[in-house]
């Protein structure tokens, strides 16, 4: 979900770039330009390592001028842009959440006592623009289990 945020972006305001994927094999590419947090995405711009995909996406912004801006130069309406920026940043935890629920066998978001939280997770979720762009639910699914499996078989 963090590279799509970055991708996402880049495609919007038709910036060229090169797709390095790196994920379960990390190259010495990844470890020379992010050799904090070995961590992806990270940007290379101008020779230049980025980290962070929030950062990214803000330095993508000021960076490449273009429509579609993410957020406005008015102070007032930049902060209400990024409240509601924080609701994509986090809305995909929704759907995380119930995977790992299925997964592992155990409820995190308990319907009763965290209802507002899971209804908002329903709503957010049920928007089509946002359920459109989500992988499928099998494959997340599959790829979890076999890293779940991986992790508990490594701690015995
Ligand atoms: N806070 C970071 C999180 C990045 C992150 O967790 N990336 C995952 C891939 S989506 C990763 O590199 N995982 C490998 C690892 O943690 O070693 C961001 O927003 O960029």
């Amino acid at each position: 979900p963090f590279v799509l945020r970055v991708k996402w972006v880049l495609e919007l305001k038709g910036i060229q770039y090169q797709y390095v994927e790196d994920l379960g094999n990390k190259s010495a590419m990844l470890l020379q330009y992010n050799p904090v947090h070995k961590k992806l995405p990270a940007l290379v711009h101008d020779g230049k390592p980025l980290a962070e995909s929030l950062v990214i996406l803000e330095y993508i912004d000021e960076t490449w001028k273009q429509d579609p801006s993410l957020l406005p130069h008015d102070p007032y309406e930049k902060a209400n842009a990024i409240l509601r920026e924080s609701d994509i940043a986090i809305g995909w935890l929704g759907y995380w959440v119930r995977i790992v629920e299925e997964i592992v066998g155990v409820n995190l978001i308990n319907e009763e006592l965290m209802a507002k939280l899971d209804a908002w997770f329903d709503n957010f979720l049920e928007l089509p623009v946002i359920n459109e762009c989500m992988s499928p639910r099998d494959k997340l699914l599959n790829h979890n289990k076999a890293f779940h499996k991986l992790l508990t078989s490594s701690s015995t």
